[in-house]
């Protein structure tokens, strides 16, 4: 029962479990973990993939080669998948104002040398998504930074970004994540809204998508289910960060499940029933509080709390008392056009409505809203 299997497709950031824990007010609590361990474990666990920043393959071995070489070894050993990269454009104090959108030129052209020199190896490696998270693009003062044209640079670096897959012949989609602050005040591209207009105008839109982070979307007070739904309205649910909040603080970033417990009932419903079919992908945090074995307790606790999830929504779809209350919610009826086909505006005049009457009608979301709670509960089904 619950127990992960690669099919699940559940995929992991080296940086979760190997995050040693610093904080900005203490130091690390657990000492570096060699990708080659990470990826054993998780195979071990259940996963079917792990992911990468370029420069956490060097968390061990600081030379590059032979840190791939090492990499590759232990994908091969144990059939890990690598579907997604991504760079490391936050650590180093070069980027203290940014990659693509800082002030300094110069820096601008460092960032893009360094996504395409990963970008070759996530090629080699098989991921077919590129995670573009811009945590440094931002500023603390309106006066230090003239936005419109930080989306001018941002849109440059995505666009040459595009142009070299596309002349090298690479199966990848770039994929932003929004978050709105921390470590910058204020990042561009803070919302999943903003990032969808954003992609609107970027000269290959079409190989451009959303990697939404539960945890983002609640620190801006957003509903991260809604967010969702809307991405995939929108064909642009290129992959995504599953983890846990509490509303809108400090990045948490804890096990997914671990915050706000309804809404991840729904995410799972909707991720299984809404026509995603892409990793589902775990960008936690494990607490700073654990010990280098808790680690993989809490590894093991994402997929298993998904798991149970999804066997939950499914339990609340087929519950006939559910299917009867969705229909005495009317929500089925939202899938019906408001005009019949054929009919214009001018037939809406004809229709004989009483909307003081109409206005007396309740729709009975207290009765659903309450059955959702005890199948997460597990007083029914
Ligand atoms: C960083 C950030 C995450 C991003 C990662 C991708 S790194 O840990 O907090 O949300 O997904 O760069
Ligand atoms: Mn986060
Ligand atoms: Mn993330």
């Amino acid at each position: 029962m619950y127990t992960p299997t690669p099919e699940d497709r559940f995929t992991f950031g080296l940086w979760t479990v190997g995050w040693q824990a610093r904080d900005p007010f203490g130091d690390a609590s657990r000492a570096p973990l060699d990708p080659v361990e990470s990826v054993h474990r998780l195979a071990e666990l259940g996963a079917y993939g792990v992911t990468f920043h370029d420069d956490d393959l060097l968390a061990v071995e600081p030379d590059r080669e032979r840190a791939i070489a090492n990499f590759r070894r232990a994908l091969d050993e144990t059939g890990l998948k690598v579907p997604m990269a991504t760079t490391n454009l936050f650590t180093h104090p070069v980027f203290k104002d940014g990659a693509f959108t800082s002030n300094d030129r110069d820096v601008r052209r460092y960032a893009l040398r360094k996504v395409i020199r990963n970008i070759d190896l996530a090629a080699e490696l098989g991921a077919t998504t590129y995670v573009c998270w811009g945590g440094r693009e931002g500023a603390e003062s309106e006066a230090a930074k003239d936005i419109r044209a930080a989306l001018d640079r941002y849109k440059e670096g995505m666009d040459l970004l595009c142009q070299y897959v596309i002349d090298k012949g690479y199966d990848i989609r770039f994929a932003i994540e929004p978050k709105p602050n921390e470590p910058r005040g204020d990042i561009l591209l803070p919302t999943i809204g903003h990032a969808l207009a954003f992609i609107n105008e970027l000269e290959h839109s079409e190989r451009v998508g959303l990697n939404p982070e539960v945890g983002h979307e609640q620190m801006a007070g957003m509903n991260f289910a809604h967010g969702i739904a809307q991405a995939l309205w929108h064909g642009k649910l290129f992959h995504i960060d599953l983890n846990g909040q509490h509303g809108p603080k400090y990045d948490q970033d804890l096990i997914f499940g671990h915050g706000d417990v309804k809404n991840a009932f729904f995410l799972v419903d909707l991720l299984e029933h809404g026509g995603y079919d892409g990793p589902r992908h775990f960008d936690y945090k494990p607490l700073r509080t654990e010990d280098a074995a808790d680690v993989w307790d809490s590894a093991a606790a994402n997929m298993r709390t998904y798991l149970i999830l999804k066997e939950k929504a499914a339990a609340f779809r087929a519950d006939p008392e559910v299917q009867e209350a969705l229909a005495n919610s009317r929500v089925t009826e939202l899938a019906r056009p408001t005009l019949e086909p054929g009919e214009t505006y001018e037939d809406l005049a004809r229709d004989e409505f009483d909307p003081d009457k109409a206005a007396e009608r309740g729709f009975h979301f207290t009765r659903l809203n309450q059955l959702a709670l005890e199948h997460i509960l597990g007083v029914r089904g």
